[in-house]
């Protein structure tokens, strides 16, 4: 059995900030736990605007609290998010996240993510292996 807290992903080298400032991932499961996908609580600061597109991975998303968007490119379709939505990045979708109130998200990486991980110029994480 593996239990972790996200007290013991915090302040350490689970708690991953953006560069750019955007966001926070404290990253509870990772590849080495060998759950096979990676666990992570995000918070996205208020304002921003984020481009995001996992060519490697698929993730799920669900908002604890706050309030927000998805705009999937290919379509420029706008998905609202609120407390209580999951969405699914299935086709590997690009899309911007925009926060108009800070959002807490618990979202699951498949594959699983390694630990470090930021956004490259192209809205994505290295592949896993
Ligand atoms: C929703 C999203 O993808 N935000 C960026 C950070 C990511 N959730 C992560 O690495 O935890």
């Amino acid at each position: 059995m593996l239990v972790r807290t996200l007290a013991e992903a915090t302040g350490n080298e689970r708690d991953v900030k953006a560069p750019n400032g955007h966001w926070r991932s404290r990253r509870l499961l990772l590849a080495d736990d060998g759950m096979g996908y990676s666990f992570h609580i995000t918070n996205i600061f208020a304002g921003t605007e984020t481009y995001i597109h996992y060519k490697h991975h698929l993730e799920s998303v669900y908002c604890i609290r706050g309030r927000g968007e998805v705009e999937t490119i290919e379509d420029g379709q706008i998905y609202p998010i609120e407390p209580g939505t999951l969405y699914n990045l299935d086709k590997h979708d690009a899309h911007k996240l925009r926060a108009f109130e800070e959002l807490e998200l618990a979202c699951v990486f498949n594959p699983p993510i390694t630990g470090r991980e930021v956004h490259g110029k192209d809205g994505a994480y290295p592949p896993s292996e």
